[in-house]
């Protein structure tokens, strides 16, 4: 068979030739490549990278089909003080946003972008978020000149000839993507492993629904379909159009009778967000007939029917999820999903050809290659510091591979929302669970929540940084206004979901965890799937409804009615300065900020 000809145009859409023309004149590419997302292509892109240096390939017999991939020291994480929100009016980016005037920024860019492909090869990447063709779907195009973006993002997307196809028979817009590493070629000039750029640009058009990404090949800087588009850009759409873009987990419990109640959960980072949504239940609660379906790990666009409910869909199709911590013990079904066809990026290299990252086992590798590409023992590490893995290091594995992912996971109409669960990282104060009292008083547990600073180097420990719905650094547009579109949500709704709050990581007066967190969170998960459907019983408390120690299955568990007690507790001294902290966040909104929220402040104190 002759093989495809990539320069040739796999759209005949006037509109999206003209744009890859114009950007093609711009950034002045060595070659144009129009992906087409099939298996021989996603493999000859691999290979050439292996070629360049960028990927190691695995051992097949231990990894098969996997990849390692190590990046520019400077370049391994998001970079939220170069991400811009360059909406026309600063006022409707807010404050919690970097904005530049949208004039200026694409005066900037262009500059940037002018011959910036030089020497490589430009992706024409059609990616749709969300199964091609559902109505909750959309539609992207990412041209860009890192292969790695394109092998990342056929794991993480639906891309290639379908999508071509959707485009060019659909009126549907398309959101255009923009993303250089920013690190043209001279004539003759050999290239780096990960090429890069130290000045770095991740830009948002919420008007024209525009990504313009320059300088890192990273992650959410780099694959532009997750937290630009899905997020920052789909948040902007949502509210315009009445749906929601979360950074939301979404699972499916199935009860005794085999019927599912499916859950959405926004938490911070370093929560265990990604171990959440594959929790197995404990072999109690399995034996009873209990079991968790995994729909999503990171992002959930939620939307209500015809007949007034949420149903959501996961906008993404892999998971790429932090390495570090994620064991045979955490969280099983990751380490399925991400034992074949997956990229591990910025993690240790064995001397089997396999992977290694802190807390994937027990006892490290008697030494390793370690994400910087220098060797690695545990004597190294124990005198230097040094890491295996990144802290950041990542693995990108097809959502499809997780055993517990569920039937209906790419369901065209989504799956629908009984439950919404709002957790955070809190030593004290924040009981193990509660029910709010109603949606508004939901929105509120939601736009106060956040994480205590566990690491030193990132602040104080102890201090609470909040993080309202987990959209700190995802909203693209005024954390004000994105509050009142979730008050207003429930207007269009014939019933709401049912939210609650969670915090696995509430610690007794000697440091120790007083929650064992892991499997054991399913007692509280199947009491608030019972609440949501009406089978369980609460008391009410100040800060909302709270189950008693007989309302939890405590089947095969010894846990004690006076530990439950005290993780329960709600200290009335200790909300009143929590009610304080809520309004610091509240003053820099002011102008955009809800009355609601005022309200279920003052009902809040009240209580208290
Ligand atoms: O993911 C976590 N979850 C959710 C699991 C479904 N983690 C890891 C967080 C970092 C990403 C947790 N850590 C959880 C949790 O529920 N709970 C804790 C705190 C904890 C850590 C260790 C123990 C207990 C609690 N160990 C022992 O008790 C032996
Ligand atoms: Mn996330």
């Amino acid at each position: 068979m002759k093989a495809r000809n990539p320069a040739r145009p796999l759209t005949k859409n006037p509109n999206l030739l003209k744009w890859v023309a114009k950007m093609a004149e711009l950034t002045k590419p060595a070659a144009i490549h129009w992906v087409d997302g099939s298996q021989e292509e996603y493999d000859a892109l691999c290979e050439q990278m292996v070629d360049a240096g960028t990927f190691t390939r695995l051992n097949e017999k231990l990894w098969p089909g996997c990849y390692l991939a190590r990046s520019n020291p400077d370049d391994v994480a998001r970079v939220e003080d170069r991400t811009f929100i360059c909406s026309l009016s600063k006022n409707n980016a807010g404050p919690t946003n970097n904005w530049v005037d949208p004039f200026q920024m694409r005066k900037k860019l262009k500059a940037l972008f002018k011959g910036c492909m030089a020497g490589r090869t430009m992706y024409v990447l059609p990616f749709s978020m969300g199964p091609v063709g559902s109505p909750l779907s959309q539609l992207g195009v990412e041209l860009t000149d890192s292969p790695y973006v394109v092998v990342n993002m056929r794991i993480m997307a639906r891309i290639g000839l379908p999508v071509f196809k959707e485009i060019d028979k659909n009126e549907k817009r398309v959101v255009p993507c923009m993303h250089s590493v920013g690190a043209p070629l001279a004539k003759g000039q050999s290239d780096v492993p990960w090429p890069c750029n130290s000045e770095k640009y991740i830009v948002h058009f919420p008007e024209s629904r525009e990504i313009w990404s320059y300088g890192s090949g990273y992650g959410g800087n780099a694959l532009l379909g997750k937290k630009c588009f899905a997020l920052r850009i789909a948040s902007n759409m949502a509210r315009d159009e009445g749906w929601m873009a979360e950074h939301m987990l979404i699972l499916g419990v199935e009860d005794p009778k085999g019927e599912k109640t499916y859950v959405a959960a926004a938490f911070p980072s370093a929560c265990g967000k990604t171990n959440f949504a594959m929790l197995i239940p404990p072999p109690s609660l399995q034996e009873k007939g209990w079991k968790i379906w995994t729909v999503g790990d990171d992002i959930a666009w939620i939307k209500p029917d015809a007949n007034g409910r949420l149903h959501a869909i996961n906008p993404e199709a892999g998971f790429f999820g932090v390495a570090p911590g994620t064991s045979v013990k955490t969280n099983p079904n990751a380490m399925a999903a991400l034992s074949k066809n997956t990229i591990f990026t910025n993690v240790g290299l064995t001397p089997d050809g396999g992977v290694w990252w802190e807390g994937m086992t027990d006892t490290p590798p008697a030494k390793l290659i370690d994400w910087r590409g220098k060797k690695w023992t545990p004597a190294i590490a124990k005198e230097t510091g040094a890491k295996a893995a990144h802290p950041n290091s990542r693995f990108t594995a097809p959502a499809r591979q997780c055993p517990t992912i569920d039937p209906a996971w790419e369901a065209s109409e989504g799956v629908p929302i009984s439950a919404i669960i709002f957790g955070g990282r809190r030593a004290s104060t924040v009981p193990l669970v509660y029910q709010a009292f109603n949606w508004s008083a939901g929105v509120y547990v939601g736009a106060t929540m956040g994480s205590e600073m566990t690491a030193a180097a990132a602040g104080t420990i102890g201090k609470v940084r909040r993080d309202p719905f987990a959209m700190l650094p995802f909203c693209g547009y005024h954390m004000g206004d994105y509050f009142r579109h979730w008050i207003s949500m429930q207007r269009s709704l014939s019933e709401t979901p049912r939210i609650f709050s969670v915090n696995w990581f509430r610690k007794d007066a000697d440091g120790k965890f007083l929650w064992p967190g892991f499997s054991e969170n399913m007692r509280i998960l199947k009491w608030i799937v019972d609440r949501a459907r009406g089978r369980a019983l609460a008391k009410e408390t100040p800060i909302g409804w709270q189950p008693r120690y007989d309302e939890i299955d405590w089947t095969g568990s010894d846990f004690t009615r006076e530990r439950f007690t005290e993780l329960q507790r709600v200290d009335r001294a200790a909300w009143r300065t929590e009610v304080i902290g809520h309004e610091e966040l509240f003053i820099d909104l002011h102008a955009h900020l809800p009355k609601e929220m005022i309200y279920e402040r003052e009902l809040l104190i009240c209580r208290l």
